[in-house]
């Protein structure tokens, strides 16, 4: 062999080794960069890896919207990570976001939870339903995938000691006391109607709401009930209306509360309707008609969108040409703090940076996210809205029990804000090296 070949040789061992013991680093989410020449393996440029983050919520049926919203506000924090070139463990990462549609179906959850585990995912976004997501904790648990649902509320999600599964959102044990306590308060009721679509969701929250309303001393009709699927409510609501309730609280979401609102107004009914997160959108005036929508009342498991950080806003406005309808600011937390942790822990190996996403304190879009010991956000916000001119506008924010009227919640945030130094054109929820994201900038009015 001549030198020349002997050498030449000598490079392409030395690449191969190189190749294999990349793949062997980090097996499913890496990949070892290809075509390396005999130059560049005498000089390796930093290695590329692809770390794969799933996220799931219904993209076809009634509420695509919402998680079509979920996925967008997902797709954006990955979309913003790669655009930094973030370096992770040594390794320039590219997330790819794997979206998958679960049909609002709970048995879709546990298979999607599976494909992701197959796929090697190195964390989950979601589910959007409490009913899919609850059934699919356990497989991320078995797995060892943490998760991070920016819109199930239903409390036994946190409640199976899965130390995988987290939440960035309020819960319906904090929900349902709010918006009952707010009704019983601001309204002389004296009988109230409970209907749920017998959802893990919509029959938790009216249990919650039914509980408070008859502590107040309020009595609640007999429960109703549809499901997930429910437009044709008239057999319900003609019951109803014999007895004429003060209020209708409905535990579902908007695509069948919208229908409920309409046959309602249709069949004389004068009751206040009120609703809960999933019924809490601009979309139920479009459901329900204008006019039979105006003056409801609805609740979020945290801060309305408009709250959201302006940085957040702006750019889900420019990348998606619309704006977020409901839980996309917090399906972006929930992506940015995957990511974050993984930048604190130096590390994509979920059970490396598992400790780290347990232990968060993230600036994000939504406001500042800690965890406690069961993964539920600390101190999360409840608000209460009613519709104008076919937008729900917030009224109220109910925070550690305690309501504040909202414009008084949006000027003690700027003045947080300001007191904190965060500036305006910070990008907001970013994460950083130190795995804490910029404060959310929100402009001076506190919009
Ligand atoms: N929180 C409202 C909709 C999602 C859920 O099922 O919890």
């Amino acid at each position: 062999m001549t030198p020349r070949r002997q050498l030449a040789t000598t490079v392409v061992a030395l690449a191969i080794a190189t190749a294999l013991a990349a793949c062997g680093r980090d097996e499913a989410q890496s990949e070892a960069k290809k075509g390396d020449t005999p130059a560049a393996a005498q000089a390796p440029a930093p290695k590329e890896i692809t770390v794969r983050i799933g996220h799931a919520a219904p993209l076809t049926g009634g509420i695509a919207h919402l998680g079509k919203d979920n996925e967008n506000g997902a797709r954006l924090a990955v979309e913003q990570a790669n655009s930094k070139g973030i370096t992770i463990g040594g390794a320039k990462v590219k997330f790819e976001l794997l979206a998958e549609d679960d049909e609002e179906k709970p048995d879709r959850g546990p298979i999607i939870a599976q494909k992701f585990a197959d796929a090697k995912v190195a964390g989950v976004v979601g589910h959007l339903n409490s009913g899919v997501t609850i059934p699919a904790s356990a497989v991320y648990h078995q797995a060892g995938i943490p998760m991070v649902s920016g819109s199930a509320t239903n409390p036994k999600l946190t409640e199976q000691g899965f130390k995988e599964i987290f939440r960035v959102v309020g819960r319906d044990d904090q929900q349902g006391p709010a918006i009952a306590s707010f009704l019983a308060s601001e309204y002389k009721l004296k009988t109230v109607a409970v209907i749920d679509d017998a959802t893990a969701y919509g029959e938790g929250l009216a249990n919650e709401v039914e509980k408070t309303l008859k502590a107040a001393g309020i009595t609640v009709l007999p429960r109703e009930r549809g499901t997930k699927d429910t437009r044709d409510w008239k057999a319900v609501l003609t019951k109803l209306r014999a007895r004429d309730p003060d209020a209708v609280f409905y535990g579902g979401m908007d695509a069948t509360g919208g229908p409920l609102l309409k046959q309602g107004r249709e069949l004389g009914m004068k009751a206040l309707f009120a609703f809960g997160d999933g019924g809490c959108t601009d979309k139920m005036a479009e459901l329900a008609g204008k006019n039979n929508a105006e003056g409801m009342i609805c609740s979020q498991a945290g801060i309305p969108v408009q709250a959201a950080s302006k940085a957040f806003l702006d750019a889900y406005k420019a990348r998606f040409s619309t704006d977020p309808i409901l839980y996309a600011p917090f399906t972006y937390d929930a992506t940015n703090l995957l990511i974050a942790a993984m930048q604190k822990a130096d590390s994509v190996d979920p059970a490396k940076y598992l400790p780290a996403l347990a232990a968060s304190e993230f600036k994000g879009a939504t406001g500042t996210i800690q965890f406690d010991a069961k993964g539920d956000r600390k101190d999360a916000e409840i608000t209460i809205f009613t519709m104008k001119d076919a937008k729900i506008e917030p009224v109220a924010i109910v925070k550690g029990g305690k309501p504040i009227k909202f414009g008084e919640f949006m000027r003690a945030q700027a003045e947080a804000d300001a007191k904190a130094g965060s500036g305006a054109g910070a990008p907001a929820g970013a994460p950083e090296a130190s795995g804490k994201a910029a404060t959310p900038a929100k402009d001076a009015a506190g919009k």
